[in-house]
């Protein structure tokens, strides 16, 4: 074992306990039960952060430790840590690309489709032993939809392939047009909603999306509109959502993250049709181990070769 210090934030899966703990000398900051005194006494002595997108990693929380040199980040989402700090401090970021985005654009549309057939309600339905004549038919449907992606980048276009196989027409708003695909470009998340059937979010987490899904772009996509999140929670006012659905501003939503995780809000509970899934879109075994994986090899390359493997845009590699 090296002499190399670590601190995980949050408790990560087992793979990845068991193979920092092995190279590294390990801290887990949820056993720590004076975390103040602890940090205070051997925070100058961490090389090194692993996260796993559950504690803020803000800008004074980085600044507590004079000699980090990486946060590596489990997933691909950055969002609770303040990268921009990070660079100002010379700590690289990194994360978790690619090795999920097919299992997350598989979970995507699944919950696409739960939410337009109502398939939760109607296996609920049966459970209940109600299957005796006729079943319920579901208010929403795919065929002939338009679906505007909000957040077209890897994730994204894996959705856009699968749902160009299932015959949607296909949108989409970023803040630059992609020159790889054919869908139509919206400049702004507004024109995509007024356009959509179906809007499905995929941008990150972070002050620049914070609530861009408010009232006023779901009464834009109407009332035989369905909303999908699989982005980030904090994407989509969950306050102005909920009143757009006891409303009937909008037909329905499928959401796999909120705002307040693991806090879901009772009135969506309350909601039959609304399909509601717990942060689950790269949550299989294999998934999990390849960002594990990742995870793991970022701090192998950085601690050995001086050289991140999947740094963040905000603390790119060479530094600029
Ligand atoms: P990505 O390749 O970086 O794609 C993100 C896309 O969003 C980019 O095309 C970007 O295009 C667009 N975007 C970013 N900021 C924007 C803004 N302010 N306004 C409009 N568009 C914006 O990331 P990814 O790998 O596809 O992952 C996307 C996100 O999915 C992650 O950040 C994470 O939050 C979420 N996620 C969720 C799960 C889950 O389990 N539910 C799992 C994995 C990922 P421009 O730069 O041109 O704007
Ligand atoms: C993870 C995610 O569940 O990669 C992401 O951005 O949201 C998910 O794959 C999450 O990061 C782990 O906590």
């Amino acid at each position: 074992m090296s002499e190399i210090q670590l601190l995980m934030t949050d408790p990560l899966p087992p793979l990845v306990q068991s193979a920092v703990s092995k190279t590294y000398r390990l801290h887990r900051m949820w056993q720590i039960e004076d975390k103040d005194t602890w940090l205070g006494e051997n925070a100058p002595s961490i090389r090194g952060l692993v996260c796993g997108g559950h504690s803020p990693i803000d800008a004074s929380f980085i600044r507590r430790f004079p000699n980090l040199e990486i946060i590596a980040n489990f997933g691909v989402g950055y969002d609770s840590i303040d990268a921009n700090e990070a660079a100002r401090q010379h700590v690289v970021v990194t994360n978790t690309p690619d090795v999920l985005t097919e299992e997350v654009a598989d979970t995507a549309i699944g919950l696409m489709i739960m939410t337009a057939r109502e398939l939760s309600a109607a296996e609920r339905w049966l459970r209940a032993r109600n299957w005796k004549t006729g079943y319920p038919l579901s208010a929403g449907t795919l065929r002939n939809r338009k679906l505007g992606i909000f957040g077209l980048g890897r994730i994204g276009k894996a959705i856009g392939r699968r749902a160009e196989a299932m015959g949607l027409k296909i949108a989409y708003h970023n803040r630059s047009q992609q020159a790889d695909v054919s869908y139509a470009y919206h400049s702004t998340l507004l024109a995509l909603a007024q356009w959509s059937d179906i809007l499905l979010c995929v941008a990150p987490g972070g002050a620049a999306t914070r609530h861009v899904v408010n009232a006023e772009i779901l009464s834009a996509l109407g009332s035989d509109g369905i909303l999908i999140n699989i982005g980030r929670g904090s994407v989509v006012d969950e306050a102005a959502l909920i009143a757009a659905l006891q409303d009937r501003v909008i037909l329905s939503a499928g959401l796999d993250v909120f705002e307040h995780e693991p806090h879901v809000p009772e009135e969506l509970i309350a909601m039959e049709h609304v399909v509601l899934l717990p942060h689950l879109g790269s949550a299989s075994v294999h998934t999990r181990n390849a960002m594990g994986q990742l995870q793991i090899d970022n701090l192998s390359s950085w601690f050995q070769n001086g050289s991140p493997l999947t740094p963040v845009a905000e603390t790119p590699w060479p530094r600029d």
